[in-house]
């Protein structure tokens, strides 16, 4: 990991205000800046309209087709699209004047802002450079590496959650009938715990609410774990028309995020002025990792309630019909202790009922959630702990109410519905064989962690990504970049360039495709492609632009050409790429919930999928029903002197794409390495503001340093800290994982400060 500048940072404190939509000065010089005036136009118009492309940053769903607005995007919608659609380029001469060792030491912000790839390229074994390889050469030699592995297992496909659904479709088809399941992906390291924990308790991987539930129906909405105003900013305006129409909410968080606070609306005439509307009713100052604790106090003191007035709380008749479990997890709840539930939560017993006495007076409650929770230790039991927080007072399955897990990609959704996992059901993988007549590997494959870990041990040939940064977005970067360096070939489709393609295997292809923004003519003509969001709507989007080089190919295309470099004609891999409408009458025989595709995503606006909880309060566990649980309070044991450290996100990045050096909500200006620390906890350590710290993380293995922080005085919790993701990865220990999903647990991460040490 190369290290961004740590000199020069300007802190000016936290802002209490964040703005949604477009934040329109900003947005717009960034824009200007990367695509000029007349391209800056197109682009900005054709977003997120219907029959324009999807923005390619977050999952955050679209309004109804006839109630969108002109500009229907955010500032960091606006920044997506303007670095893809960038003027920048990098082609073969920046290739021959680089060595692999000069990109090295350039961090992910420079890399990127080379801009677009125009060109397939290639690593030699032992090569300096990349040079540039013909699209044939290039696929030839892939197929050819997958075809001299000893075993089909020795491969790992990896996609990042851009991809479309018909590429990602195509993607675990070709995984699959070469024989493996090792489909890793982002979700692996994102909400692979809310799908585990939602799979067990309510019979689905994904969230049960729409859009209207939250504008229209819902009293309460309880917000965790996410940082919405730079994340989702448009969910700000949605929890504004909800607060307008009289709907409380409530949050929870270590830090006192902007967005949470309050939001001033751009897109209304009054919006800039003033202090903006305040959003949060109850806000909580959370210990990291506290969240557990929290629920499981809010749902002991509705159960104590119920005892005390029997009949008026929880809904009986909804967990009698359709619920199993209920009287396990009513004496776990009656066992706890209120001392274990403070030590934990960092929360006082007062305002852990505050909630309560909200969640009673609300009819109709949402939860929303994002990686605040998914990644911890026990992220899987938190949210089995939120479900049995719904499943009380019968918040599912009825208009307002229910599980709302927030998505990251735009499409990461839709890819694990097309089948991107290593471990998909067997009903999943009996249609795929029938609808191709192919033999379909059963044994489940490896995840993120798990592929790092057959990287490491030299059990890997090939490494083939579709989209994301593999090195820079995985916990344990030291390892994760040797690891990577023992693999045969890595290969890379992308849009950037990025630490990926210069921490390469033996030999490397980076394989450069159109963005989310371009034109996609293939042999029947213009093509479009689908994507779904994070509340399961299925649409359409539309390329606009002229593709950044003559040489670019869709990633179905790439996808397609590797299939009939390795298997012939086969499946129809070469007609499924000149018309994608093959590939998504594929995808209506084999996904559940996908008849009728083509029709229906004629649409505009698209359709819903099915969710059984919320459609019919139909429960597809084991049991049928759906399940309480009983989940231990799991705290982490922090020795004394340590600290939790959380990795977050700041206003300027979209995961390890890092636009620029600003957290403008946070008050940081000009740099990332810093770490957000309460003051007393600096004290105690004889620190203060702007030292410069080391960050060492403790694991049963050893110890892990990340260099030259500058220490930031924050109103965070004591005991807590954070830190920007990619650079504190270094700190994430490969086997810190949550049970049960297996993901990085990047937000609990045991750390001590120690003065800088020269370097
Ligand atoms: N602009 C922009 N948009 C993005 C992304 C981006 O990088 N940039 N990334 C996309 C992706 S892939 C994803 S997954 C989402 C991520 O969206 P978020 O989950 O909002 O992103 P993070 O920055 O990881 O923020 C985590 C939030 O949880 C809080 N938190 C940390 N630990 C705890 C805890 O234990 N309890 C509670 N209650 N809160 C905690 C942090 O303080 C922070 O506010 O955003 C997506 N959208
Ligand atoms: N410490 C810590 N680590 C984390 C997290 C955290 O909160 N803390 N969050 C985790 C989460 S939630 C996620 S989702 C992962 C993200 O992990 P990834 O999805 O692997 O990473 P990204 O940074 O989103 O990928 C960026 C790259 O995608 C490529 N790209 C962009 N657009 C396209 C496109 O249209 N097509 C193709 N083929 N390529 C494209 C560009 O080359 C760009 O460099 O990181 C995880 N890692
Ligand atoms: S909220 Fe997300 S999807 Fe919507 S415009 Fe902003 S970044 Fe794009
Ligand atoms: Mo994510």
């Amino acid at each position: 990991m190369v290290d961004h500048a740590s000199d020069g940072i300007e802190v000016h404190g936290p802002e209490s205000v964040a703005v949604g939509r477009v934040a329109v000065r900003l947005s717009m010089t960034r824009a200007l800046k990367e695509m000029g005036v007349a391209r800056s136009a197109r682009t900005l118009t054709a977003m997120n309209q219907v029959d324009g492309f999807d923005c390619p940053s977050c999952a955050w769903p679209d309004p109804q087709a006839g109630e969108r607005s002109h500009a229907e995007f955010c500032e960091n919608g606006a920044k997506a699209v303007s670095w893809e659609a960038t003027r920048e380029r990098v082609g073969r001469a920046f290739f021959a004047t680089h060595s692999l060792e000069q990109l090295r030491a350039e961090s992910d912000h420079e890399l990127e802002s080379h801009g677009r790839l125009t060109e397939p390229m290639y690593l030699a074994r032992g090569a300096s450079h990349y040079v540039p390889i013909s699209w044939d050469d290039a696929l030839a030699l892939c197929a050819s590496r997958l075809r001299e592995m000893a075993d089909p297992n020795r491969a790992a496909f990896y996609t990042s959650g851009r991809a479309s659904n018909e590429a990602a479709f195509l993607f675990q088809l070709l995984a699959r009938r070469l024989g493996t399941n090792n489909l890793p992906d982002c979700s692996n390291m994102c909400h692979e715990s809310s799908g585990a924990a939602l799979t067990e308790t309510i019979g689905i991987g994904k969230g049960t609410v729409s859009l209207e539930d939250i504008t229209d129906h819902t009293d309460l909405i309880i917000i965790v774990g996410q940082n919405p105003g730079t994340n989702h900013p448009r969910m700000l305006s949605v929890l504004e028309a909800a607060k307008r129409r009289g709907a409380r909410i409530v949050s929870a968080n270590p830090l006192p995020e902007a967005g949470l606070v309050r939001f001033k609306n751009p897109q209304r005439a009054r919006g800039l002025i003033g202090r903006g509307t305040a959003l949060t009713d109850l806000f909580l100052p959370v210990k990291v990792n506290g969240d557990l604790a929290m629920f499981a106090g809010v749902n002991k003191i509705l159960l104590e309630r119920e005892e005390a007035t029997p009949g008026t709380v929880i809904d009986r008749d909804f967990i009698e019909s359709y619920c199993d479990g209920f009287d396990e997890a009513r004496e776990g709840l009656r066992d706890l202790a209120w001392s274990d539930v403070e030590e934990a939560s960092g929360l006082t017993r007062r305002q852990i009922e505050a909630v309560a006495t909200e969640v009673m007076a609300a009819r109709s409650v949402i939860v929303c959630w994002a990686m605040g929770i998914t990644q911890h230790r026990n992220a899987v039991a938190t949210i089995r702990e939120i479900v049995n927080f719904l499943l009380l007072r019968g918040n599912i399955g009825r208009p307002g109410a229910g599980p709302s897990p927030i998505r990251g990609h735009s499409n990461v959704q839709g890819d694990r519905t097309m089948g991107i996992w290593e471990k998909m059901p067997d009903s999943f993988l009996d249609r795929l064989g029938e609808e191709f007549n192919i033999e379909v590997p059963r044994a489940h494959g490896y995840d993120t962690v798990d592929t790092i870990r057959a990287m490491r041990d030299g059990k890997i040939d090939v490494f083939f990504a579709l989209g994301g940064n593999f090195v820079a977005a995985t916990p344990d970067t030291a390892v994760t970049e040797s690891a990577m360096a023992k693999v045969g070939l890595t290969v890379h489709v992308a849009t950037k360039l990025n630490r990926s393609h210069v921490v390469h295997g033996e030999e490397a292809l980076i394989l450069p495709c159109l963005g989310r923004t371009e034109r996609d003519l293939q042999a029947s003509g213009e093509q479009f492609v689908t994507v779904e969001d994070s509340m399961s709507m299925v649409h359409a989007s539309h390329g606009r632009l002229e593709p950044g080089s003559p040489h670019l190919r869709s990633e179905v295309a790439i996808i397609a050409g590797l299939g009939e470099a390795l298997f012939g004609a086969d499946v129809g891999w070469r007609a499924m790429a000149g018309d994608y409408r093959l590939i998504r009458r594929h995808i209506a025989n084999v996904v559940p919930g996908f008849t009728d595709f083509e029709e229906r995503v004629a649409n505009p606006g698209g359709f819903v999928l099915p969710r059984p909880p919320r459609d019919s309060r139909t429960f597809d566990t084991a049991s049928g029903k759906a399940r309480f649980t009983h989940n231990a309070l799991d705290a982490i044991q922090v020795p004394e002197g340590h600290l939790i450290l959380q990795t977050v996100r700041s206003h300027d990045q979209f995961n390890t794409t890092v636009y620029g050096l600003d957290d403008r909500y946070r008050g940081i200006e000009g740099g990332r390495r810093v770490v957000f620390v309460n003051e007393a906890d600096l004290a105690a350590r004889g620190l203060a503001d702007a030292d410069m710290v080391d960050l060492v993380s403790v694991w049963d293995d050893g110890e892990r340093r990340a260099r030259s922080f500058r220490a930031v005085a924050y109103p965070t919790l004591r005991g807590c800290a954070a830190a920007y993701f990619p650079e504190a990865n270094v700190l994430v220990p490969l086997d810190s994982t949550a049970v049960t999903s297996n993901t990085p647990t990047s937000k609990s991460i045991v750390i001590r400060l120690e003065a800088a040490q020269p370097t």
